[in-house]
């Protein structure tokens, strides 16, 4: 792991695309259903115990929390989504938020999609799809709580979901199962970010973003 992944830290949470931090540099989206294990993936990722509040209520985290690993670099916690109690109107808004970062935020490189092994592809995650695919966003579908099931059985529901995903608009997608308890797959994980990111294959932070990109 890159070392430089430690460092990451809170920076904002914002409510729409004006709150959010500069669109520069590089920036990945974890998105998923609420209590697919979004935040747990992030603090395992960043080897931090605490970095995204691991929630026992689903459906509390309604802002886009972005975390900073660099000068250029950033995560980002989407709003959980897809929670019964909220009412329709806060889904919609949700929604149409969600859609405008996915199809306008230039920094944003990639989306990990978090779903539960034990229930894949909700019609939250198809919308998901749908809004990558039409972005041209390269979407990683990491099939959490992996610990829950057999490997036999969680390979199986790995097999399934890729010959799904073949099916559908998306150009550049990748897979893989997920366990945050275990640290399962968070190899894999740091593989298609520090690609994503554009981290030196050395751990060396890539070289800062000439000034005339700054100048508007
Ligand atoms: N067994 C197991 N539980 C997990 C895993 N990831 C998250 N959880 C649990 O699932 C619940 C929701 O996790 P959280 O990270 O808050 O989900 P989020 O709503 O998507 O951010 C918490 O009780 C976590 O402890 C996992 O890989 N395995
Ligand atoms: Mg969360």
């Amino acid at each position: 792991m890159n070392p430089i992944y430690r460092k990451t830290h809170f920076i904002t949470s914002a409510n729409s695309l004006g709150s959010a931090p500069p669109d520069v540099g590089n920036e990945v989206a974890f998105a998923g259903r609420s209590n697919a294990g979004k935040s747990s993936a992030i603090n395992v990722i960043t080897a931090q115990k605490a970095l995204a509040r691991v929630s026992k209520t689903p459906g509390r985290t309604r802002l886009l929390n972005f975390f900073r690993i660099d000068e250029h670099k950033r995560l980002v916690d989407l709003p959980g989504y897809g929670y019964a109690a909220v009412p329709g109107v806060v889904q919609d808004t949700w929604r149409d938020f969600l859609e405008d970062y996915l199809l306008g935020r230039r920094s944003l490189r990639g989306v990990f999609l978090l779903m539960d092994i034990r229930h894949p592809l909700t019609d939250f995650d198809r919308h998901m799809i749908d809004w990558c695919a039409r972005a041209g966003l390269p979407l990683h579908m990491a099939l959490t709580k992996a610990d829950k099931l057999s490997r036999g059985a969680a390979l199986g529901v790995l097999r399934e979901v890729g010959q799904t995903l073949e099916r559908t608009a998306l150009t550049r997608i990748s897979t893989q199962i997920f366990s945050a308890p275990k640290r399962m797959g968070v190899e894999q994980a740091h593989q298609i970010l520090d690609e994503w990111l554009e981290f030196q294959p050395t751990g060396i932070p890539s070289p800062s973003i000439p000034d005339s990109e700054h100048s508007v």
